[in-house]
């Protein structure tokens, strides 16, 4: 053979190995993580002094959670603590994501009486963990209000502003000298904006388009003074970083007509900037604001039903990030859609467009959660683009299946996918994303979907007292990616 075909032939193969094999590599500060939430893995929900939360109540009351399934046992991490410890381990990850339940520490909700117990059960956590290197992360809020700050309409309520904050500065005080990386709140759209349907399916009086914004207002004023009383009177002595973690569903043009394009954007303005635009920007995003106030104006409302911030409380809230925690599960095709009958009040109203996914897409085993990698791509090209390539942290990515087979591998396929898209967005778009997190360390509740979905990378036997837990395929998988920096 003459070198010039030795050549060609050499580069066809490869461009064929570059195909079917993702050439980049995890750069070594790159992070991986596995998560949970309190309320979803805990259980012993009156346990050795725990308060009621709003979770406990809802499960307790309502028929909202299929099955009757509530979080009063869940996967018993209160007793299993070791053994969670032992399986994050076992994935070779680099730090793990659990929540605090506020009401195991503060039974109810005040700070003035503090149950030793729940500080006890979290220090032994984090202790473990660092003995194990692993590096703790804290959420503080995923959804699991105190039930005593409910009657007076929760996050509605301007009073749960200190609230929680003097919950939070307590936590820094306890566990801030191991802990340095801080979410205040997981996915504040989904408890805002999306628990209203929710709730009114429970009976709740919780109108939508006006108070889940008093809602927003509040949390991220919330956000903004916990993440001053840290940065004044922690950061220097324990070094640390805090944020709040965002949902993403990407939102991709339905068609190539300018209509759909502006749809979608208008809808991820009003899904994600609603919350990012304050915090990384300045004030709501324009075209929300502008939705907002003039389908109010025609209601007959005398001012925006969307709280404005005084001057002085967007310069409050504007650079409030260490960086930016994203959750994302799935995209969605937006088209341009007539606009609602303005006597419609509520937040759907207020985004307008429509959206649905293509069947082509492969799914998985809850109907929303259709895979499309490329959907996670497009999110990091589009945050790095509109708040100028701020530090991303994904704090949620994961595939769940009705089953909890062990043999799993569509959950593998999903993963690589999903990494595959996230090391073209480190190296072809420069993207700062920093930390992939795996939803979820194991099985356990999925909130209104009780115990039918599940998403474990261990899965965990509901009818074994003792919850047994057992790895799954993928945890071989996710070990070798952390291990090889690549994910083939
Ligand atoms: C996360 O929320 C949560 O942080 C976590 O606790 C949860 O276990 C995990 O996801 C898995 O669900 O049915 O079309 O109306 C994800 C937020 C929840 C937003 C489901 C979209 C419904 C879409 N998503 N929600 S649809």
């Amino acid at each position: 053979m003459k070198t010039f075909q030795v050549l060609q032939l050499s580069l066809i193969f490869s461009i064929f190995v570059n195909l079917v094999q993702s050439q980049y590599l995890f750069p070594d500060d790159f992070k991986f993580g596995v998560a949970s939430s309190a309320y979803q893995i805990e259980g012993a929900w009156n346990v050795n002094g725990k308060g009621m939360s709003i979770w406990d109540r809802i499960t307790h009351t309502t028929d909202i959670v299929p099955d009757n399934a509530t979080g009063d046992i869940a996967c018993d991490s209160y007793h299993n603590w070791e053994r969670d410890v032992e399986m994050v381990k076992e994935t070779g990850v680099d730090f793990y994501r659990f929540s605090l339940a506020w009401t195991r520490i503060f039974p109810d909700g005040y700070i003035s009486y503090v149950n030793q117990d729940g500080v006890d059960y979290y220090n032994n956590i984090i202790n473990k963990l660092i003995e194990n290197d692993i590096e703790p992360v804290i959420t503080l809020y995923h959804w699991d209000l105190p039930q005593m700050f409910s009657p007076q309409g929760g996050w509605a309520n301007p009073a749960i502003i200190d609230l929680f904050t003097y919950y939070a500065k307590k936590a820094f005080e306890f566990f801030g000298d191991r802990v340095k990386l801080w979410i205040t709140f997981n996915e504040p759209k989904v408890f805002c904006q999306d628990f209203n349907l929710f709730m009114s399916a429970a009976n709740e009086v919780y109108p939508s388009g006006v108070i889940d914004y008093m809602c927003t207002y509040h949390v991220l004023k919330a956000h903004a003074e916990t993440y001053h009383i840290y940065n004044r009177e922690f950061k220097a002595t324990q070094k640390g970083r805090i944020s709040l973690t965002l949902n993403f569903e990407w939102s991709e043009p339905g068609s190539d007509s300018p209509e759909d394009i502006a749809a979608a954007e208008q809808r991820r303005q009003f899904e994600f900037g609603l919350y990012a635009n304050p915090i990384i920007n300045f004030d709501y995003p324009k075209i929300v604001k502008d939705r907002i106030a003039e389908r109010s104006k025609q209601q007959g409302f005398p001012e925006s039903r969307l709280p404005q911030f005084t001057l002085a409380e967007k310069l409050r809230i504007r650079g409030t990030y260490d960086f930016l925690g994203l959750n994302h599960y799935s995209t969605w095709h937006v088209f341009a859609a007539a606009e609602r009958d303005i006597a419609e009040i509520s937040y759907e109203s207020d985004m307008g467009t429509f959206r649905n996914q293509s069947n082509e897409w492969p799914t998985s085993g809850s109907d929303w959660n259709k895979v499309v990698p490329w959907g996670l791509r497009r999110i990091l090209q589009w945050i790095k683009k509109t708040y100028r390539n701020p530090i991303v942290l994904i704090t949620e990515c994961g595939y769940p299946d009705q089953t909890g087979t062990l043999d799993d591998e569509p959950r593998q396929d999903f993963l690589r996918d999903y990494f595959n898209a996230t090391l073209e967005a480190i190296h072809e778009d420069q993207v700062n994303v920093q930390a992939f997190t795996i939803w979820s360390l194991m099985d356990n509740l999925e909130w209104q979907q009780g115990y039918r979905i599940k998403f474990g990378l261990f899965h965990v036997d509901f009818e074994d007292e003792a919850r047994t837990r057992t790895a799954k395929k993928s945890v071989a998988y996710v070990r070798s990616v952390v291990e090889t920096r690549k994910t083939d």
